[in-house]
């Protein structure tokens, strides 16, 4: 069973939605990777929603752009956490889905992240089922110091070479 849905409204959405799904590879969490239109198919989206829970999702990661109604939907059906990624868009710069996924009504809430940010989508979705799993935990405990270890070799390099041969 995944532990882990992610949806997205249309495969231009991939670029993004991979990056949530690099992240939940590397710290070796199942997922179930779905390309689903609540607008151009409404009827299998809500098969899709309807059944999330007893596929065994804990999370579902849902990108959508422009009217990005897909997060929001899914948070109406599904009893568990919901992430948002708004997807940039030409038109409105990705304004549109930004406001589209985090304005949503009292009691159904979307945790929304950046425009085009699907790694922290990702590295929350982790974080959510940290919560009950030490392991895993463990794991983002290592991945957050090597975020702190990339920077200090940057800087190393920067003080070695100095910024016109960075
Ligand atoms: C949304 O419309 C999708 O999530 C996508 O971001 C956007 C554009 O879809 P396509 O026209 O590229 O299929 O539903």
């Amino acid at each position: 069973m995944a532990q882990v849905g992610i949806v997205m409204g249309s495969d231009s959405d991939m670029p993004v939605m991979a990056k949530a799904a690099d992240i939940l590879d590397q710290l070796g969490i199942s997922y179930e990777m779905r390309i689903i239109s609540a607008h151009r198919e409404p009827d299998e989206f809500f098969e899709y929603a309807k059944t999330a829970e007893d596929k065994g999702f804990k999370v579902i990661i849902a990108g959508a752009g422009m009217a990005a109604h897909l997060p929001g939907m899914c948070a109406a059906i599904f009893p568990m956490p919901v992430i948002g990624i708004p997807m940039h868009t030409t038109s409105l710069g990705g304004r549109d889905s930004l406001y589209s996924i985090v304005q949503m009504p009292t009691g159904i809430p979307v945790a929304t992240v950046a425009i085009n940010g699907g790694a922290n989508a990702g590295i929350l979705a982790a974080k959510i089922l940290a919560t009950s799993d030490p392991t895993l935990l463990n794991k983002l405990k290592e991945y957050t110091k090597s975020l702190k270890e990339t920077v200090i070799e940057k800087d190393k390099k920067l003080q070695e070479v100095g910024y016109k041969q960075y």
